[in-house]
């Protein structure tokens, strides 16, 4: 059968509980933006929506949902599991139910159902580079409301890098003024000769004001910000501001090109004061337990060429500059760990030594989350073969905007296992999930961001969230085909070659 959404259905709450209500409300402010029902709460109702806390649902973020002709009802552990139940019955209701003004003369059917859930991975993510190209916060409020529907709990922001740098930090006022603008931006393909440039200063950042609310915009979604600061490569643009945190100090300006560059942070004194000193504002914004503190495609030309950094090795018996990289990190970890958080570092960071407690971010391939689940530490999956949203999606480049290479089409995504073979099953309880990574030297805009990642985040959370034994890529394609006029009603600018 199938129960009919009506201005006389009610949500029933078993529980005071304050997380659970707010997801109610949450769920309350889709539907009724377009049934136009105005539905509350009451003590009891003929067609409920009960709402109730069940200790014996024993995932953390597990859900029972049934949808019955005479009610639904909802039961989790936790307010995240209501929260996800809640996603659910929104997608068993027909798309119209996301549209954001009242559909008139409608009739909400949801089909019956009884569904019980959980997640397969405890990290389900997404990154967004917001300083290749800076994106509003309007759109990362819809990006994460976007996430939430497909139930991604980590919103990863890409802060800093060469080209940029997009968080307002109180004691570095040029990091404002300086860092977070380049002269122009250069036009076409890294791999284009002659370069060209379009003249245009760009730029931008968040005031914290404005990411504290995001932080809470998100939260109320189940989502949590991680905040990357790109140590010790990748930081052109502070270095920009303040040359004196490099080992030459040479004066140098906000990359206008995409690429790698040689410039970076010199393990000094000063360099730590600055380092800690705008972490402690990161952290002071962004409550998560997860710090990224980068550690990418670091060049260490500059180290090697510097008396400084070549006597500090010695000093600390250090054999190579991957040693002084990881002995760096390993610093800024512990500053880190001291305020009661967790670094994440992308891959690189092991090369030299250990750094006890990291979290590791495998994208060169899946080596690197391999050799850290060994070794203990948690591995967070996003080899650049499978989750690199900034590769084209479709074979034919040239009916394709501008893309950074590569070709990882939506079946690609979905065929991808983030536990690698390779791993024994204790080293694979390492593995906290995949995440998908849009890097945006290429996109420009928040529609082309949208192009770019849809579907392909849709099969992203399906591999998170799905065991391996339910998956089926045929099955996703015709439950996707369906669900595109869902995208279509909120407005996403998906790819939509699965159409063809
Ligand atoms: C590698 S993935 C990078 C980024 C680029 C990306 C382009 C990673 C940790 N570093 O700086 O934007 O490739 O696909």
């Amino acid at each position: 059968g199938t129960f009919v959404l009506t201005g006389n259905t009610k949500i029933v709450l078993k529980t005071d509980s304050a997380g659970v209500k707010k997801a109610c409300d949450f769920f309350l402010g889709v539907i009724n933006r377009s049934t136009g029902l105005n539905i509350g709460y009451a003590k009891s109702a003929s067609l409920a929506i009960t709402v109730e806390i069940d200790p014996k649902i024993d995932h953390p973020e597990g859900y029972y949902l049934k949808v019955a002709p005479q009610g639904i009802t909802v039961r989790a552990q936790t307010a995240t599991g209501v929260f996800y139940a809640f996603q659910t019955l929104r997608q068993l209701f027909p798309p119209e139910i996301e549209s954001r003004t009242v559909v008139p003369n409608f009739t909400w059917r949801v089909p019956a159902a009884e569904i019980s859930d959980a997640p397969r991975f405890a990290y389900r993510g997404l990154m967004l580079d917001v300083v290749r190209h800076f994106f509003p916060i309007d759109f990362l409020k819809r990006y994460i409301d976007l996430m939430a529907l497909y139930k991604y709990n980590y919103l990863h922001l890409h802060l800093t890098d060469d080209q940029g740098w997009r968080i307002e930090i109180n004691a570095y006022p040029q990091l404002q003024n300086v860092s977070a603008w380049r002269r122009e931006t250069m036009v076409g393909h890294l791999s284009e000769e002659p370069r060209r440039y379009d003249g245009i200063r760009y730029g931008g950042y968040y005031k914290q004001s404005e990411l504290k609310d995001l932080v809470k915009y998100a939260a109320d979604r189940h989502i949590t910000i991680i905040p990357e600061i790109e140590i010790p490569g990748h930081a052109t643009a502070a270095l920009a501001a303040y040359p004196e945190l490099s080992c030459t100090s040479n004066p140098v300006e906000v990359a206008r090109e995409w690429g790698i560059f040689s410039n970076l942070y010199c393990p000094k004194e000063e360099t730590f004061l600055f380092l800690t000193g705008v972490l402690s504002e990161v952290m002071n914004i962004f409550p998560g337990k997860y710090i990224h503190v980068g550690g990418d495609e670091c060049v260490k030309d500059q180290w090697k060429q510097s008396e400084y950094c070549q006597i500090l090795k010695l000093q600390n018996g250090l054999q190579s500059d991957e040693e002084l990289q990881t002995w760096f990190i390993r610093r800024i970890a512990s500053y880190v760990n001291a305020r009661g958080r967790q670094i994440i570092g992308w891959d690189e960071i092991l090369d030299g030594g250990e750094v006890s407690g990291a979290t590791i971010m495998s994208w060169r391939g899946e080596q690197g989350g391999i050799t850290a689940a060994r070794k203990g530490h948690d591995a967070i999956m996003a080899p650049h073969r499978y989750c690199y949203f900034d590769y084209y999606q479709w074979r034919n480049r040239t009916e394709e905007p501008l893309a950074q290479g590569g070709y990882i089409p939506l079946s690609m995504v979905y065929m991808y296992n983030p536990i690698p073979k390779d791993l024994t099953d204790e080293q694979a309880k390492h593995v906290l999930g995949a995440q998908g990574n849009l890097w945006t030297e290429y996109i420009a805009d928040g529609r082309q961001a949208e192009y770019m990642a849809y579907p392909r985040a849709c099969a992203l959370a399906e591999i998170n969230w799905t065991p391996t034994e339910s998956k089926s890529y045929d099955g996703f394609l015709s439950r996707l085909r369906m669900h595109g006029k869902r995208l279509d009603i909120l407005n996403v600018n998906y790819a939509r070659h699965f159409l063809k």
